[in-house]
């Protein structure tokens, strides 16, 4: 593959862009186009700088989706800075620990959130606090409103400098921090835009969080590598999105999106005429939600397969055969091989073999923040990445996720993992231990749902050990149930047994959801 060109060095610069073309649009009201782009987050660079951010510097962002988080982010990038972006659901105790690790210089966050942030920001030395809020105001946006824009200064590095450190939780529990360069973000962003044919009279309809690879780098950066327009909504909505269906072209969301859309009567091949392609990733499309989906609107939705780590690895073809169940074959210059878990031993020659999915590529991540020794641990000796997702590929290259060889639950297109859950459970008191696993949800995909085991002559509530879990954690990882059992189900060596457990709780949610 050719070098290719750094997305945000040449914002400006792309063939057939112009300064009045337009880029984002909100209901509300707000318009930018690639002109005014360039000027507001130049005012974003001048406000940042004014805090001292330089090239290399983190700046950790906690704020609702808004058009100044979007400046924010871009002006992140096309001054150097580590864009580090924090969920909103993320609890005062979790933000800590991102700010601990990865050091900002500059946090951003809610205005609201100011009081309760700012000790944080003494414990983790962390050098200065601002505020965006999502109505043009927080004193960022002040800072930036009083400063003149600010060029982005020389290009801001080489494919290998850092572009973002986005926080992932492992099975230790412990989130560890992805090093996104600028090369994998443009990388990627080019090839999916000539993948799925964006081109500058596009709009995607945008209802994803700003805080993930999937709002952030496969829908942002995919637009502004096409040059194309965004319409910005500030969260998902079913009714919202199909109000705004018929202003737009192309629709990126998660499986919950689209089963929640499905329970719309209002959504037809009339509302859905003008759009040109859905796109659905984050966890497993159900094959009986995509056939429905293609009766109501005539749509095919288009299935792709990414993770944080490696950004969007595989998608089904735009022109070509989109198969319902299979995440369509590896991006053009991304290798995925079945690996059956020895290092090295690709089990591909033995076609359609199940075993772990490994990754190669320019999308391929540089490694956790500040932590070697998992880096290695999660490569192979030749090099490839090993995603702990269990797949086959058929012979037409096509890739098909079967399962999980990591112990993770995705609800609702969150990942939550047992482990962290785990170790708040069991600090409650009261509990002696506990398990957390996932099971069918029809809204989620997954339900989160722990086994506890109680300390004997002990009675907590379910409701009393959830307010605990609350105030440590973020509510998407919160199990939806809790259930007391005398024991937990062990093999011989000791382990708790998932699936017995998985097993026993498969109806938990049905009519529940
Ligand atoms: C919200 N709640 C959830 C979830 N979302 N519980 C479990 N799982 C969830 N995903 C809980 C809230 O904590 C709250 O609980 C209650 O539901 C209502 O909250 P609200 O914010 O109103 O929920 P919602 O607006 O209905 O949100 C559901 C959602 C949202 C729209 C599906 O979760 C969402 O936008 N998901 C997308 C996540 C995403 O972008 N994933 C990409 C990761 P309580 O009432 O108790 O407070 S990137 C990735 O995976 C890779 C790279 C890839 O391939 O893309
Ligand atoms: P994250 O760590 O949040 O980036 O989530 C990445 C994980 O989401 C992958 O390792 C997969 O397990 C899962 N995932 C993403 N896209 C899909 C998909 N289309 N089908 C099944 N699982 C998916």
């Amino acid at each position: 593959m050719s070098p290719v060109l750094d997305l945000f060095d040449c914002l400006d610069e792309a063939p057939g862009r112009r300064a009045e073309q337009p880029f984002l649009r909100t209901p509300g009201g707000r318009e930018l186009t690639y002109g005014s782009l360039r000027q507001e987050s130049g005012r974003f660079i001048a406000a940042m700088r004014r805090r001292g951010v330089m090239p290399g510097d983190r700046v950790a962002v906690q704020v609702d989706k808004s058009t100044d988080a979007v400046l924010l982010y871009v002006a992140c990038l096309r001054m150097g800075a580590v864009f580090v972006p924090i969920n909103v659901a993320n609890t005062p105790n979790e933000v800590e620990y991102f700010l601990r690790d990865s050091q900002p210089r500059l946090l951003i966050c809610r205005p609201a959130d100011r009081v309760r942030l700012e000790p944080l920001t003494g414990l983790a030395a962390v050098p200065h606090l601002e505020t965006l809020g999502a109505d043009a105001d927080g004193s960022l946006f002040e800072l930036a409103r009083q400063s003149d824009s600010a060029p982005a200064g020389p290009p801001a590095g080489t494919a290998g400098a850092l572009a973002a450190i986005v926080y992932t939780s492992g099975t230790t529990g412990r989130s560890k921090g992805a090093m996104l360069t600028r090369g994998n973000l443009s990388s990627n962003a080019v090839v999916l835009a000539q993948a799925w044919r964006f081109t500058a009279g596009d709009v995607l309809l945008h209802t994803l969080p700003l805080f993930h690879v999937h709002g952030l780098f496969a829908a942002i950066n995919t637009v502004l590598a096409a040059g194309a327009g965004l319409l910005l909504l500030p969260k998902f909505d079913a009714p919202a999105v199909l109000a705004h269906l018929p202003e737009a072209t192309v629709y990126m969301g998660v499986p919950t999106h689209y089963t929640r859309l499905l329970l719309e009567p209002g959504l037809t091949r009339e509302r859905a005429a003008r759009m040109r392609l859905f796109i659905s990733g984050s966890a497993p499309l159900l094959a009986d939600a995509q056939q429905e989906f293609l009766t109501r609107t005539g749509h095919a939705i288009l299935e792709r397969y990414g993770m944080t780590e490696t950004l969007m690895n595989t998608s089904n073809p735009y022109d070509g055969s989109r198969v319902p169940g299979s995440v369509g074959p590896p991006l053009p210059g991304v290798s995925v091989r079945v690996s059956r878990g020895v290092d090295g031993e690709d089990a591909g020659a033995e076609a359609e073999a199940i075993g772990t999915l490994e990754v190669k590529g320019p999308n391929v991540f540089a490694g956790y923040w500040r932590d070697p020794e998992k880096t290695r641990g999660e490569f192979t000796a030749d090099g490839w990445f090993k995603t702990g997702d269990l797949g086959r590929i058929d012979v037409d290259g096509y890739v098909t996720i079967v399962g999980r060889a990591k112990d993770l639950v995705i609800s609702g297109g969150y990942n939550v993992y047992p482990k962290e859950v785990e170790t708040e459970l069991d600090a409650v008191p009261g509990v002696l231990e506990s398990a957390v696993f996932g099971v069918p949800h029809s809204d989620f995909g997954e339900g989160v749902t722990a086994a506890v085991v109680m300390r004997p002559g002990v009675h907590v509530s379910e409701a009393q050990i959830i307010a605990a879990l609350k105030k440590r954690l973020a509510a998407y990882k919160i199990p939806k149930r809790i259930v007391v059992v005398a024991e937990l189900p062990r093999n011989t060596m000791g382990k708790v047994q998932k699936n017995a457990l998985r097993a026993a709780y498969a109806s938990l949610y049905r009519g529940a959801d």
